[in-house]
């Protein structure tokens, strides 16, 4: 029994190994979960800076993940008129903020930034 202890230095080779296979399955698992977000969901990126959405129109396909990234220094929000399927509000979106949301349901949805009224943008969602 006490004969089987293990070297240090052989516990941190085991401990090597199983921390490569730890890596190893999450980059695969990463690999997996990229793919299947490419084949069938998506994101749409949509920026915030000088007091405008870019693009301010943007379509996407029933399911898609569309998020907002603020780069301005002013405190933004991206508002949706309320309606079926309508996210819900960003609230405050502080510089280097992001709000993200996944459509899915098809529609047009019309949303502004509640500081800046003029502030629009459209998320077109097609089956
Ligand atoms: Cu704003």
């Amino acid at each position: 029994m006490g004969s089987t202890k293990y070297s240090p230095s052989r516990i941190v080779r085991q401990v090597a190994v199983l921390l490569s296979i730890g890596i190893l399955s999450v980059v695969a698992g990463q690999r997996v979960e990229a793919h299947g977000v490419a084949a069938h969901h998506g994101t749409k990126a949509v920026m915030i800076s000088s007091y405008a959405f870019h693009s301010p129109v943007v379509t996407v396909k029933q399911g898609t993940t569309v998020v907002w990234t603020n780069k301005d220094d002013a405190v933004h929000t991206v508002s949706f008129t309320a309606g079926h399927g309508a996210p819900h509000d960003s609230r405050d979106l502080q510089h280097g903020s992001t709000f993200r949301h996944r459509f899915t349901t098809p529609g047009v949805f019309h949303y502004h930034c509640a500081y800046h009224p003029f502030m629009r943008g459209t998320v077109k969602v097609i089956h």
